[in-house]
């Protein structure tokens, strides 16, 4: 395997921070001793925990304005790969890469592949793009894709997520992910009813062409780039595709795609009782989609949302295995970076979430004690579980700090002078 960071420098960094990273744990094992917590089974549970890395994340983004390029930004999905291999041996939960097509499109899948193993990374699901032309593509996705008035333009919307699912075999996929810009953007510009029927019938042929152990993302998204309606634009539409399609089908929430002060838990907790939660996108925003890393706005949000995954997971809800998956765009900050400590901040979430004393909240729920109930999520949002984190990601042979370690390593500055600069660019969305 290639190990992109010297293992003897992260073993040093390792060493250094090793005598305050026990000192801390066991005092922390202490604290969750009084409370009934074993330290140990709480590791192992936060140990399993994973989320993808999307392909498209280690680039810089940009706003609609403009976009300011990174250094050694990488050059195609080789490089995007080698990126998400560094990401996964300072962190170690990340040990997915989500790849998007067509912009990871190559001619040899079995070589992406064993690129990927030899990076410590394996595929989670493939997305398809029907919201931008490509080059060559004969007709545009202008006024929508796999809703698109017009019958041709609508195949040529399947047959792309048809080959998505194709090259998802090849590299060891289970599900294919379909979000779609289409909508309107005048009063008057599409027939809400007869837009909603054409997305059924298009998402219907790409559902019967699913093998059978493999899932259909439906991810619902407000607005933008439709401004005035979009055809999946909420959980509702969403929840109705994926029970008009069928058990593989199933809705996906992105932290970022809801207005603002939506209770996104409580959408949540809606989808899980429907047995079709596919999953999540995490990232954070203050406004709309704004693709910030994940918890940097609202911590406490990401925090609740895991509080009802933990819930249903330990009631034995059916059909719930959710896929974790980050979704950011990262316009001022190192990709890496970014990622890594998105990374770390959802793994925190899930062990704060299964410190929550259920059993008492249970209590004041039915006691109508709204105080301590309230105190009861709290009390484990507090919970400093950095010294856990650290060990999990130390016995696993990670970083105990993946940023401290990643900035001394010079990995930016090695990519910079064998990746050529890309220049700066008009804005993407
Ligand atoms: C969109 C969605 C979706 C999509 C991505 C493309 O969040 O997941 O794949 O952006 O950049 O807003
Ligand atoms: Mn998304
Ligand atoms: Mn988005």
């Amino acid at each position: 395997m290639t190990q992109q960071i010297n293992t003897g420098l992260i073993a040093d960094h390792n060493a250094q921070a090793a005598a305050r990273v026990n000192l801390d744990y066991e005092t922390l094992g202490e604290q969750l001793a009084r409370r009934g917590v074993d330290i140990a089974v709480l590791k192992a549970d936060v140990a399993k925990f994973a989320v993808a890395v999307p392909s498209w994340g280690v680039g810089t983004g940009g706003t609609r304005f403009a976009r300011f390029p990174g250094l050694g930004e990488p050059r195609h999905v080789f490089d995007k790969i080698q990126d998400c291999g560094v990401i996964q041996q300072l962190v170690r939960c990340t040990p997915t890469v989500s790849p998007h097509f067509p912009w990871d499109k190559v001619s040899d899948y079995k070589e992406l592949r064993q690129h990927a193993e030899a990076n410590g990374v394996g595929f989670d699901a493939v997305n398809s793009n029907t919201f931008s032309d490509q080059k060559d593509q004969p007709l545009s996705y202008k006024f929508g894709s796999l809703t698109h008035a017009d019958a041709g333009v609508r195949a040529q919307a399947v047959a792309h997520n048809l080959e998505c699912i194709e090259i998802g075999k090849q590299l060891g996929s289970k599900a294919l992910t379909v979000w779609i810009g289409d909508g309107a953007n005048f009063p008057g510009q599409s027939h809400f009813r007869r837009q909603f029927e054409r997305y059924l019938d298009s998402n219907r042929q790409i559902y019967d062409a699913l093998p059978a152990d493999w899932r259909m993302f439906l991810e619902h998204k407000m607005f933008e780039p439709a401004f005035y309606a979009t055809v999946i634009q909420d959980w509702g539409s969403s929840l109705l595709a994926a029970q008009t399609l069928g058990p593989k089908a199933r809705c996906l929430v992105d932290l970022g795609h809801h207005a603002p002060n939506t209770n996104i838990e409580m959408i949540v907790a809606r989808l899980v009782h429907a047995q079709k939660l596919a999953g999540f996108h995490f990232n954070d925003s203050k406004y709309g989609d704004d693709d910030l890393d994940s918890g940097s706005i609202n911590p406490f949000q990401l925090f609740l949302v895991f509080n009802e995954l933990v819930d249903a997971a330990q009631t034995g809800a059916a059909e719930f295995d959710p896929a974790y998956m980050l979704d950011q765009s990262h316009n001022v900050t190192d990709p890496i970076e970014s990622l890594m400590t998105s990374a770390v901040t959802v793994q925190r979430c899930y062990a704060q979430a299964l410190l929550v004393d259920r059993k008492a909240l249970t209590a004041y729920q039915d006691s109508n004690d709204v105080l301590m109930a309230a105190q009861t999520l709290k009390q484990a949002f507090h919970t400093d579980v950095t010294p856990l984190l650290q060990k999990i990601r130390m016995d696993a042979g990670g970083a105990a700090d993946p940023v401290a370690a990643y900035r001394a390593s010079g990995y930016r500055k090695q990519m910079a002078a064998i990746r050529p600069a890309s220049g700066p660019s008009s804005g993407i969305v």
